[in-house]
């Protein structure tokens, strides 16, 4: 079997490596995945409920030591790798109160009794990329299990160690063998089995954009249900009316938190034109303050980015570019890349456009609300956002008129597990979390029982 090397980023050396799944391996995976549904699905509401509890303690037992993996292969700060760990554990009780509460309906009818059920689609395929490997993967396996499927899931290249970690837990916490598969390989082999294998009834993509359309139209050929979580360009839209103090100080961590490689990250500023000099005064002491370290050390703000490559792609935005001011990062080794803060000076700049997934914030004036909604909207994506106002009104209007799935009015905050998360536009299609992402996990079907004798 082919391998994997994983490279620490914050040193940039190699310290483990891990196999590397091949065509073959994945059927056999998908199809005792499938074996394994078949019990699976028979078993007790309560009883399910029960291992994905238990599942939820034993994550919970390990924090310290998932997110020390994590620090280690993906360069998170320790305090957000803490949080994603516990993040795992949250999602999967929030779900485990799921199973005895997944009830149909009775609709009546003439000449007999008529009812839904949702049922659970079969094998589910998750597919998760490198920026969030923990969460990403909680959000899908959870509800996907809670609802009766289960679940192969492939983690992305680059950060496989948590989920496998993940996979031997659910083992512990006593999870049936088979229920719960982790998958590493490649997204063109493991990845793609997923989209064509029959036996896999819904694939769950994050990543980038073209992937996940070429995920989408592979899926049309069985009509597979898909859900997609794929990039964005989010807006943090500053009145003149706001806390602007607040703001401010919100601002770095909005975009720069997990060295910017977050799909909800506002990588976009928009300031109202009378207060955008005062505004970007305060901001530069902010920026400037942001600590950017060795990840394990309790008192970072942010890590290195993710690899070599990404490093590049990252300056290639800012090479050449009007710079307004920008933090600083440790030199030497690892992929390390200072916060920097660009001011945009048309729509048509490739940082005010693109989804950059690195440090890396563009800023731009806008005149009044309208033309902030305009700015705003002017894009492909539509993920995330915030909206910094003390006017409820202009609150609730902007949110309106914002085209995006996850807004916050005085907050950068994006996902909460019991509420809904996901894009709008081209920045994905379906939801995770709270109610809408269990039911996404399952088919409704109507049966009707004529009473005739
Ligand atoms: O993503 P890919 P990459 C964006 C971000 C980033 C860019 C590239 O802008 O710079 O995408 O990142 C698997 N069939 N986001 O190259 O390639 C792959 O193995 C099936 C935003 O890492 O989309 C990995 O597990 N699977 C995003 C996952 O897809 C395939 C998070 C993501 O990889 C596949 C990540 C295929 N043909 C990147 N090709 C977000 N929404 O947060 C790849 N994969």
């Amino acid at each position: 079997m082919d391998s994997t090397v994983v490279i620490n980023p914050a040193t940039g050396a190699a310290f483990q490596t891990v196999p590397s799944n091949g065509p073959d391996e994945t059927d056999a995976a998908i199809e005792r995945a499938h074996r394994a549904f078949l019990s699976w699905r028979q078993v007790a509401p309560g009883d399910r409920a029960r291992l994905l509890r238990r599942f939820a303690a034993v994550v919970d037992a390990h924090i310290e030591q998932l997110a020390g993996l994590e620090v280690r292969n993906s360069g998170h700060t320790v305090g957000n790798a803490r949080w994603e760990a516990g993040n795992v554990r949250d999602v999967l009780d929030f779900y485990a109160g799921a199973p005895e509460r997944l009830s149909g309906r009775q609709i009546p009818v003439a000449g007999g009794l008529d009812v839904t059920f949702h049922e659970p689609l079969g094998v589910v395929g998750i597919i998760v990329p490198w920026n969030f490997p923990m969460p990403i993967a909680g959000w899908g396996f959870a509800p996907a299990l809670a609802a009766g499927n289960t679940v192969v899931l492939k983690p992305a290249e680059l950060t496989p160690l948590t989920a496998i970690r993940l996979g031997e837990l659910a083992l512990e916490a006593g999870l049936p063998e088979d229920v719960f598969t982790v998958l590493p390989g490649k997204g063109r082999v493991v990845g793609q089995r997923f989209v064509t294998h029959p036996l896999v009834r819904k694939v769950c993509f994050t990543g980038s954009t073209p992937v996940g359309k070429s995920i989408m139209a592979g899926c049309a050929d069985q009509v597979k249900r898909v859900t997609l979580e794929l990039g964005g360009k989010s807006a943090n839209i500053v009145f003149a009316d706001a806390d602007l103090e607040r703001a401010a100080a919100s601002a770095p961590a909005s975009v720069f938190d997990n060295a910017g490689q977050d799909c909800c990250a506002r990588s976009r500023l928009l300031v109202q034109d009378s207060v955008y000099e005062r505004f970007l005064g305060l901001l530069e002491p902010a920026v400037k303050a942001f600590r950017v370290s060795d990840p394990a050390l309790e008192t970072a703000e942010m890590g290195p980015l993710i690899s070599a490559e990404q490093r590049a792609t990252v300056a290639s935005y800012t090479d050449g570019a009007d710079v307004a001011f920008a933090g600083s990062a440790p030199s030497g080794d690892g992929w390390w890349f200072p916060p920097t803060v660009l001011l945009a000076h048309s729509t048509a700049d490739p940082h005010w456009r693109e989804e950059v997934f690195g440090p890396v914030l563009s800023v731009l004036p806008f005149r009044d609300e309208a033309e902030a909604v305009r700015l705003a909207n002017d894009t492909e994506y539509g993920l995330s956002g915030s909206i910094w106002t003390r006017d409820l009104g202009r609150a609730l209007r902007v949110s309106r008129g914002v085209e995006t799935g996850n807004l916050s009015v005085n907050s950068h905050s994006s996902v909460r597990y019991w509420t809904p998360f996901g894009g709008m536009k081209q920045s994905g299609l379906g939801r995770e979390l709270g109610p809408d992402a269990l039911l996404s996990f399952t088919d409704v079907k109507n049966v009707f029982i004529s009473t005739d004798s």
